[in-house]
């Protein structure tokens, strides 16, 4: 029993990391790897964002988007008509 639960705690943290968390939001903070509070291509796209989001949403075009920009972007986008993922 207590070897069970050992193992159960052991692969909590592995499934933290394969089961989506509920929101695109969470999903994208998720995806922040280094917690630097910004967002590279990389982990734009490994939270499943689209590479032209990236792109848009990147306004001073530095390779990475704050979160600044993604508040400036999602705005952007909504201006222009378009639909910003659901928060
Ligand atoms: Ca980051
Ligand atoms: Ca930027």
């Amino acid at each position: 029993m207590r070897l069970f639960l050992a193992l159960a705690l052991l692969a909590t943290p592995a499934l933290a990391q394969t089961a989506p968390p509920a929101s695109p939001r969470e999903r994208l903070i998720a995806a922040d790897a280094n917690k630097d509070g910004k967002w590279s291509k990389e982990e734009w796209l490994a939270a499943g964002r689209r590479d032209m989001g990236f792109a848009m949403i990147d306004a001073d075009k530095d390779g990475f988007v704050t979160q600044p920009e993604l508040m400036e972007g999602m705005k952007r986008m909504q201006a222009m008509g378009m639909t910003p993922p659901p928060q």
